[in-house]
C-alpha cells in the first residue's frame, strides 16, 4: 500500500481567495443572483455533506453503494489489467472500496486517482482506502477537468483506465455543460477504457423534494453555509437568519434546485469580493442544480459523447441508475447484441460529437421563471 496525497496542486491559499472573490462578485451579480455549488464544501459544508448521505430520506448514496456490491465482480470484470481506476469527486471513498473488494477477490492489483477540490474528502478517502493492500492510492487536490488530464498522463500504460464519476456528480452540471464534460471525458479515453457514472432518475416529486428540504434541516445548513463561508473567507456581512433554505423541481429542466431566499429588503457587503448586494424581499440566490435523468436519456447521452452503454443497473426502489460506458475497439464492435442491460441500450451513433453552440462548459443559465414560482412558493 502506497498513499500519498497531493494537497498543494491546485493553487496556492490567495489564489483561490482571489478565485473565490472573483466568481463571487460576478455570481451574485447576476440575474437572477447564482453562487457555484463548487464552493459548498468548504471543511464543514464536506461533513455536512457527509451527514446528507446518511439522511434517511436521501437515497444516493446508500443505493449507489447496493449497486456497486452487488455488481462490482461484473464491472471489474469488464476491465483489463493493469488498471488505473481514477474517481472525480470522491467524497469519502467509501464507493471505491465496494470496487477495490472484487479486485480484491480476484486477486487483481490497481492504480487509483482520487480527484476532489475538498482537502476533507480526501483525507477521509485516505484513511478508507489507506488500508487497502492491493491498491496504490494517489490523492490530488483538483477539479475535475485538471483530474482528468492529468490522470490521462499518468495511466499505467500497458492498461485500461476506469473514470467513476458517481453519487450523481454529473447532476450539478446543466444539460449542455454535461455533454460537455462527457466529451471531455470521452477525449480522454482510448479504446478498451471505461467510464462509471452513477446518476439519479426521475422519480415522483415529493420525494425529490424531501431529499433536499428534510425535517432534520441538514441541507438546509449545507446551503445556508455557504454563506458562512462567504462571510468568514471573503469578510461579508450575511445574517444567516435572514436566509431560508429552499428547493424547487424545475419539471421544465428535470433538476431539483437549491436556493437561499431573502426573508427582507436587504444590503449585504462583501468587501473582499468588492461588492455591495441589494436583496429584494423574496429575491433568491440560486446555489445549486441537480438534474435527473431516465435510463434512456443517460444512454443517449453518453452515446452523444461517443461513449458505448455496454451495461446499466437500475435500484428500483430508490431510482437510481449506474451505467458502465465503454470505449469500444473498432473490431469488437457489435459484440454488445444481446447483452443485457437495466434498459435497452441503443447503438451510439457513430462519430457524433457535441457541438451545442450554448454551451457554457460552466456557467448555468438560469431561467428567471423558477425564481420567480419560488417566491410564490413562500
Ligand atoms: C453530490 C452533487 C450529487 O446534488 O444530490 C446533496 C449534492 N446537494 N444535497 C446532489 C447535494 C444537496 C449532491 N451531489
Amino acid at each position: 500500500m502506497e498513499t500519498e496525497l497531493v494537497r498543494s496542486s491546485l493553487s496556492p491559499a490567495p489564489e483561490r481567495v482571489r478565485v473565490f472573490a472573483e466568481d463571487v462578485r460576478r455570481d451574485l451579480s447576476r440575474r437572477p443572483r447564482q453562487l457555484q455549488s463548487k464552493y459548498l464544501y468548504d471543511s464543514l459544508g464536506s461533513c455536512l455533506f457527509e451527514a446528507i448521505c446518511r439522511l434517511p430520506w436521501y437515497r444516493i448514496t446508500r443505493a449507489e453503494s447496493a449497486l456497486l456490491a452487488r455488481h462490482a465482480d461484473e464491472i471489474a470484470g469488464a476491465m483489463d489489467d493493469p488498471l488505473t481506476l481514477i474517481e472525480l469527486g470522491c467524497g469519502s471513498g467509501e464507493k471505491l472500496v465496494l470496487l477495490a473488494a472484487a479486485l480484491e477477490r480476484a486477486g487483481r492489483t490497481a492504480r487509483v486517482h482520487l480527484f476532489d477540490i475538498s482537502p476533507q474528502a480526501l483525507e477521509l478517502s485516505e484513511r478508507t482506502l489507506g488500508a487497502l493492500e492491493h491498491v496504490s492510492v494517489v490523492g490530488h487536490r483538483a477539479p475535475y477537468e485538471v483530474g482528468l488530464h492529468r490522470a490521462a498522463a499518468g495511466r499505467h500504460p500497458g492498461g485500461p483506465l476506469l473514470v467513476l464519476l458517481l453519487g450523481s456528480n454529473i447532476g450539478n452540471f446543466d444539460a449542455p455543460a454535461a455533454q460537455e464534460f462527457l466529451a471531455e471525458i470521452r477525449r480522454a479515453l482510448r479504446p478498451g477504457d471505461g467510464l462509471l457514472l452513477g446518476a439519479d432518475l426521475v422519480k415522483p416529486e415529493p420525494s425529490l423534494l424531501l431529499a433536499y428540504d428534510g425535517p432534520l434541516g441538514v441541507t438546509a445548513a449545507f446551503n445556508k453555509n455557504l454563506l458562512a463561508r462567504i462571510n468568514r473567507e471573503l469578510d461579508a456581512n450575511f445574517v444567516l437568519e435572514a436566509f431560508e433554505h429552499a428547493v424547487v423541481w424545475n419539471a421544465a429542466q428535470s433538476r431539483i434546485e437549491m436556493h437561499l431566499v431573502s426573508l427582507d429588503a436587504q444590503r449585504v457587503r462583501v468587501p473582499a469580493a468588492g461588492i455591495v448586494v441589494d436583496f429584494e424581499e423574496g429575491e433568491t440566490i440560486w446555489t445549486e442544480s441537480s438534474c435527473k435523468y431516465t435510463p434512456e436519456r443517460i444512454v443517449e447521452m453518453g452515446g452523444e459523447a461517443g461513449l458505448d452503454a455496454e451495461d446499466q443497473w437500475i435500484e428500483r426502489e430508490a431510482r437510481f441508475s449506474l451505467t458502465l460506458f465503454r470505449i469500444s475497439q473498432p473490431r469488437v464492435r457489435g459484440r454488445r447484441e444481446g447483452r443485457k442491460g437495466g434498459a435497452a441500450v441503443p447503438r451510439p451513433r457513430e462519430g457524433a460529437s457535441p457541438t451545442n453552440p450554448a454551451r457554457t462548459g460552466r456557467s448555468i443559465p438560469r431561467p428567471a421563471t423558477a425564481a420567480r414560482a419560488l417566491r410564490s412558493a413562500g
